[in-house]
């Protein structure tokens, strides 16, 4: 299978760390992507072989013999419930619906990660404060809200915690460290997850550019 990636993208990092949590890095072909600074704006150039897999022509994208999925979501769905026997996420139940209640608001702060780079990345006189401040006051509420479910973590670094981990990394690496002020058991929390050998092996870095 082949694994559209680059080392900067969170949305990339989550399946990346689920892959490696379940020990099947080896089933995988990672394909790296090349991005010019303009995609925030425009349709860049890209190799062949990445448009012809995937018309959404963003990463992550996952390139099976049978089918292609084409967003972490999915891809998360895949790795979890066919190669790593639900051991990530409940396939029913109670457990399933707390872990997607905390997940769906870690994946929320991680749209506004990219939508805040996004405009951060547009020229000085199309670019927009009121909107980079808009989506930073989303972060801002995800991680107090994420503060007050710290208590109720499972000791299971599942798909929930995986995507949590990832945002608070990111939001350190892109923004700097504001939140661990709104949300201070969290970013205890992330200390201590982030020295996992996952997420040492995925820290990120920047795009390569095209
Ligand atoms: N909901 C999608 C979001 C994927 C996404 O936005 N990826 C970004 C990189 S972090 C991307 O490829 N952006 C390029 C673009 O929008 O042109 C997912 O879960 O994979």
């Amino acid at each position: 299978m082949r694994l559209f990636v680059t080392p900067a993208s969170p949305w990339v990092r989550r399946v990346r760390v689920a892959i490696l949590e379940l020990g099947i890095e080896d089933r995988f072909e990672f394909v790296q992507t090349k991005w010019s600074h303009k995609w925030a704006t425009q349709a860049v150039e890209h190799r062949p072989e990445f448009l012809e897999a995937t018309p959404v022509v963003r990463i992550p994208a996952l390139v099976t013999a049978d089918f292609t999925l084409t967003d972490s979501h999915s891809i998360c769905d895949y790795i979890n419930g066919e190669l790593g026997s639900f051991r990530l996420l409940a396939r029913e139940g109670a457990a399933r619906w707390r872990a997607l209640a905390d997940m769906s608001i870690a994946c929320g702060m991680i749209e506004a990660h990219i939508l805040r780079r996004a405009e951060l990345l547009r020229s000085e006189g199309e670019r927009s404060d009121d909107f980079i401040g808009k989506m930073k006051d989303r972060e801002l509420r995800c991680f107090a809200a994420l503060e007050k479910r710290v208590p109720h973590f499972s000791d299971t670094f599942d798909l929930a915690q995986i995507t949590t981990a990832v945002a608070c990394g990111y939001e350190s690496w892109r923004y700097g460290d504001e939140w661990r002020g709104v949300a201070p058991m969290l970013a205890a929390w992330y200390d201590r997850v982030a020295r996992r050998p996952s997420m040492n092996a995925t820290e990120p870095a920047e795009t390569p550019q095209a």
